[in-house]
């Protein structure tokens, strides 16, 4: 990882002045998975894997903005932002800088530079945290009070509409709140929110598949196009329902001859996803485990026949957690089609369940996974670089 001096003098290499620097984080999700653009529940934790940006103010109305990973400079008018080609890294920075313009947030321009350790493509929310880090960035060079839920809209904005993908809020919300040692309950509704501890004696381990499934974007949002359809059909018997988190499994069950039957099990995955939520929070209260891995498995399960966002990779990965003394539960985590499970193990078990959850996916894919351990962490933040490096 970068150290904040390091992306300063990378800054200062590129633009000839000195930055302010941000980081976001990535995340995971515990639980409540295709469940936030249906108005539901998710409990992520931010994870210490971060995007960091540095910027500078410009005076002649012009975004320029280097990516590290990529390794490529991309310049663009504030007064004339549209997207580059599908997929872009630059589409995400360019549409927070979009989305800022369009709520009224006067700045001139900028020089950023992107430095990002969320692993690209694995479920661990690497989008979120470009756009929040420059988000934060570009109101904190211009000297604007952050205001982390309107910032965490505004980059939803900006990637349902700039980038084209029809997320919920979850990602760029964990990003923006959240808290060391702590899950996030939010309610995608209301954006109510609590805290819920992460019990010290576990482990967030998170095992990349390494495999990501040309789908995923476009199976995402048919996924949501079926979930809006089932609310259509359900409406007419049902008017009061805004959304699927308004319906019951005994509503669902007594109209679901109405639906289409693929439609039929989205419906049915959401709602029993919005339910295991609120039990999976009680399970974490009471340190109840056998419930919280029971709770994890019939999620996995649920996206993987009813919701059919899994993928061979993932259930292979689940499967052979599972058989690991110390687990307490597992599940795919994130929009699916590949990435990553995640894991909660207790800690005294963690070396040697990294190590056999290894041997045994590489030995049934030929493919060596990652395997890393992250306690939940804090949001983004603006970090104060002193002047004086540390020795060594
Ligand atoms: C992706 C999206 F960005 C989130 O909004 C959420 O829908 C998630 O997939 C699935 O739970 O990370």
């Amino acid at each position: 990882m970068k150290t904040p001096h390091q992306l300063l003098d990378a800054f200062k290499a590129r633009f000839g002045t000195t930055a302010s620097v941000c980081r976001a984080p990535g995340r995971v999700n515990l639980i409540g998975e295709h469940t936030d653009y249906n108005d539901g529940f998710v409990l992520p934790a931010a994870i210490e894997f971060y995007c960091w940006v540095a910027a500078a103010p410009r005076r002649d109305g012009r975004l320029v903005i280097h990516s590290e990973n990529f390794d490529e400079t991309v310049e663009a008018a504030l007064d004339s932002l549209s997207p580059l080609e599908k997929k872009h890294w630059a589409n995400y920075p360019l549409g927070v800088a979009s989305a800022l313009r369009q709520a009224g947030k006067p700045f001139t321009g900028a020089n950023i530079y992107i430095a990002g350790d969320v692993p690209f493509g694995a479920g661990l929310s690497s989008s979120a945290a470009v756009e929040v880090a420059t988000g934060f960035a570009l109101l904190g060079q211009s000297g604007l009070q952050v205001d982390r839920l309107e910032l965490a809209q505004l980059c939803q904005k900006a990637e349902n509409e700039f980038v084209g993908a029809r997320v919920g809020i979850m990602d760029q919300f964990i990003s923006c709140f959240g808290r060391a040692s702590h899950a996030l309950l939010l309610d995608c509704r209301s954006l109510q929110h609590e805290f819920v501890k992460v019990p010290a004696d576990l482990q967030l381990v998170i095992c990349n598949t390494m495999v990501k499934h040309e789908l995923a974007s476009s199976e995402y949002n048919a996924r949501r196009a079926e979930c809006e359809e089932g609310v259509r059909i359900l409406r007419k018997a049902f008017p009061e329902i805004r959304a699927l988190r308004d319906v019951t499994l005994s509503q669902l069950d007594e109209h679901g001859r109405n639906l289409p039957s693929k439609v039929f099990a989205r419906c049915r995955h959401v709602i029993t996803e919005n339910a295991r939520v609120k039990t999976a929070v009680e399970a974490f209260r009471r340190e109840d485990r056998q419930a919280l891995g029971q709770l994890m498995r019939d999620s996995h399960r649920s996206l993987r026949d009813d919701y059919e966002v899994s993928c061979k990779e993932l259930d292979l990965m689940v499967e052979v957690a599972a058989a690991q003394p110390g687990l307490i539960g597992a599940r795919m985590t994130g929009g699916g089609f590949g990435g990553c499970t995640i894991n909660l193990v207790e800690c005294a078990a963690v070396s040697d369940f990294r190590r056999k959850v290894a041997a045994a996916y590489s030995s049934k894919t030929g493919l060596t996974p990652e395997i890393f351990v992250s306690p939940a962490t804090g949001g983004a933040l603006q970090i104060v670089v002193l002047e004086n490096k540390p020795a060594g």
